[in-house]
């Protein structure tokens, strides 16, 4: 019914209804499901094909499952369901500003959407960052088609990509910026960060813009910046070939790349581990990764 209703007042709905021949496009995790099935003290992760009669969705979450809320984080969501749509937090920013100041997995509500599980950073640079990106064990596996990219994978508490659409439902929101943080496997830490980040509708394929960099590890991303989204099986780079097939990552390849942070974890071939050139060049792959954006806020 929900479904229904976000059908009326959603272009970008009825475009990926369009795209998949879908009844409609509802981000994976559902809040009320979400509710639904939480027994306190069971396992925290649930499979949520359970719940998604729709095969596409059955096969992208046949091997991952998202993080179900902790106890505090369902008591906000009650909290919420009975405030209007106004008041509900956008992104973690809103979270930090509701009072909430502990890193971890909350429900934002980015305008337009039903609803979605995030990690908030509140512990870095001033907290406030939803985490769009996370590597740090090799345990997920990233080398995946558009289809995946674009509505999410992984875990929360361990590796995700948080999926396109919902990216782009987050940066279309107002201004917001981007942060990379990066860990070598010798320890070194460094990270980039861009004052200005928007990831583009469906309709421009999920094109990146980034820009005024500053940081420690050098600018590997800038290069990206107004190129689409590719993968393994979607080729949007400017390149002959297919770089996300060659460098087996989904990511804004151009001709192919400076920075492949979803790339084959721990990979010393050239090119296809989580390479940020400027400082890993094309044989290192960082043992941490971790993107966020945050919304600028007048103070
Ligand atoms: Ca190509």
């Amino acid at each position: 019914m929900l479904c229904i209703i976000a059908l009326f007042h959603l272009p970008t709905i009825i475009i990926l209804t369009i795209h998949f021949g879908m009844p409609c496009y509802c981000n994976p995790v559902f809040h009320d499901k979400v509710q639904s099935t939480y027994k306190s003290g069971s396992n925290p992760i649930v499979d949520l094909t359970k719940q998604l009669l729709h095969g596409q969705f059955k096969q992208i979450f046949e091997n991952d499952s998202r993080i179900l809320l902790d106890n505090r984080d369902k008591h906000m969501i009650a909290r919420l369901e009975n405030v209007s749509n106004e008041h509900v937090p956008r992104d973690c920013m809103d979270i930090q500003l509701m009072g909430h100041n502990k890193t971890g997995i909350y429900m934002i509500y980015p305008t337009g959407t039903m609803g979605f599980s995030v990690r908030c950073d509140m512990d870095t640079d001033g907290g406030s960052w939803t985490v769009l990106q996370r590597r740090f064990d090799g345990s997920v596996n990233f080398a995946r088609g558009w289809t995946e990219y674009q509505v999410g994978f992984g875990n929360m508490e361990g590796e995700f990509w948080l999926g396109n659409q919902q990216i782009h439902m987050l940066t279309s929101q107002g201004w917001y910026e981007l942060r990379i943080d990066m860990r070598r496997t010798n320890m070194h830490r460094f990270y980039a960060k861009y004052n200005v980040f928007s990831v583009a509708s469906l309709n421009d394929r999920y094109r990146l813009i980034v820009d005024g960099f500053s940081g420690t590890g050098g600018d590997s991303l800038y290069v990206h910046s107004g190129y689409s989204f590719s993968t393994i099986d979607s080729d949007s780079d400017s390149f002959s070939g297919n770089c996300a097939l060659a460098y087996q990552g989904g990511w804004w390849y151009s001709a192919c790349h400076w920075s492949n942070l979803n790339g084959v974890y721990g990979s010393q071939q050239y090119g296809t581990g989580l390479n940020w050139y400027t400082t890993t060049g094309y044989y290192e792959s960082l043992s941490f990764t971790e993107m966020k954006t945050r919304r600028w806020v007048s103070k």
